[in-house]
């Protein structure tokens, strides 16, 4: 199916970028042999991920406890009995993962491509090295720091395009009896929710236990775990051993049968899903079209990167919404890519709050209602579209 012209989703711009903003076409795939879902072109990564990467992973309370306890279980289960041992996280990000490690003495290595989130990891003291992960920097780290107990990735797998290079240096990279443990969101939710804004430049793959097992399965890993999280509204921890070196858990077996029962092996699930994603669109565009019409304020909460497919998508501008508020400095005074709505500090939220707050961030909705009882309380209403399009009263 295709989303159509696409900017890049976290390419947040100024007034005089947007002459010359970049667009390619967003349009996913499912492969019935190894049971992909993926998108059939992607802009080079060096557009995706730079020097001035929008998205700092710290900015969310609940993912920095998430991130605590993902550490917590590594530490506590997987470094059982293991001397002196070496983790290494793909995709570190500003350190929300790491932090742990390094606090409690364990040796530790970020790979972080994006160079402004990596200094403020190198800033805290995590090690850090700004380059994209393959199979010849695996053998470089095997050469300088030794084999790793432990390979991380949380929201990282599903932005790499080549995944055989990275499952190959994976498999060059860890102890015969290390784990790989990724975490990223996972279609089953994304079908389920019709959560298609989980689709984006960055996201090159939605997997599945069934597409994890096959992929790396080509580089002698296997599953060996599985363990549904709530993040990213709805994600899933893959855990992944060198075949025969672990037991497989049930919970493996388990999931594989009930993506069979969901349909996700048959391309017509994915035909409907676009059925699905075009009734989402249709709704929600008319929503915000009736409340323009009855001169209603409405402001975006959460500039991410998932709101630009939606915006894209659904034909979203700042004729519909006054502008996105979103705490992270360097989104603010820019302007949404493709759908070019102004990004607001969430100071201006505060002072002068809208009729309707569309939750783009609908993943940390938990977070944000709670910190926003006053807004509910001075009768500002909010607009979802995840699972369905509708307002909370
Ligand atoms: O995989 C990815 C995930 C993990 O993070 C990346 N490709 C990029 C990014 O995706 P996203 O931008 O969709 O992530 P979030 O976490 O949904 O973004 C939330 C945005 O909302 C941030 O810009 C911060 C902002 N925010 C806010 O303004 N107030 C967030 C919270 C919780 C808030 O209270």
């Amino acid at each position: 199916m295709s989303f159509g012209k696409m900017p890049i989703a976290n390419g947040f711009l100024t007034a005089d970028q947007v002459a010359s903003e970049y667009f390619f076409e967003l349009a996913p795939a499912f492969c019935s042999h190894c049971l992909m879902f993926q998108l059939i072109e992607q802009p080079a990564c060096e557009k995706m991920f730079h020097d001035s990467y929008a998205f700092f992973s710290s900015t969310s309370r609940h993912m920095q406890m998430h991130f605590e306890s993902f550490a917590d279980l590594v530490m506590s289960r997987y470094f059982k009995g293991r001397i002196d041992p070496f983790v290494v996280e793909l995709g570190s990000n500003d350190g929300i993962m790491l932090r742990h490690f390094k606090d409690a003495g364990f040796r530790h290595l970020g790979i972080e491509p994006s160079g402004n989130v990596a200094d403020v990891a190198r800033s805290r003291g995590i090690q850090t090295l700004s380059e994209f992960y393959n199979l010849e920097l695996a053998n470089r780290l095997v050469a300088e720091h030794g084999h790793a107990d432990a390979v991380l990735a949380a929201n990282v797998m599903c932005h790499i395009p080549d995944i055989n290079a990275v499952a190959a240096g994976i498999a060059r990279l860890i102890k015969p009896d290390g784990v790989l443990l990724f975490e990223d969101p996972y279609l089953g939710d994304m079908i389920a929710k019709t959560s298609y804004d989980q689709i984006y430049d960055e996201h090159v793959f939605i997997f599945s236990a069934a597409s994890v097992g096959w992929a790396f399965g080509q580089h002698g890993l296997e599953l060996i775990d599985v363990m549904p999280q709530v993040t990213h509204g709805g994600s899933m921890r893959y855990v992944l051993a060198r075949k025969g070196s672990h037991p497989v858990s049930p919970a493996v077996v388990a999931l594989l049968e009930k993506e069979r029962s969901q349909g996700l092996h048959k391309p017509e699930t994915y035909a409907q899903f676009r059925r699905d994603c075009e009734a989402s669109r249709n709704a929600l565009r008319e929503l915000l079209e009736s409340l323009q019409r009855k001169g209603k304020r409405v402001v975006g909460y959460g500039a991410t990167s998932k709101s630009t497919t939606v915006t894209n998508y659904c034909g979203i501008g700042p004729g519909h919404i006054e502008f996105v508020s979103d705490t992270t400095p360097i989104k603010q005074g820019k302007l949404t890519p493709g759908s070019h709505i102004p990004v607001k500090p969430y100071e201006d939220f505060l002072k002068s709050p809208p009729d309707y707050a569309l939750l783009f961030a609908w993943n940390h909705a938990a977070e944000i209602f709670e910190k926003e009882k006053t807004f509910r309380a001075g009768g500002g209403k909010w607009i979802t579209f995840v699972p369905k399009v509708g307002i909370i009263e």
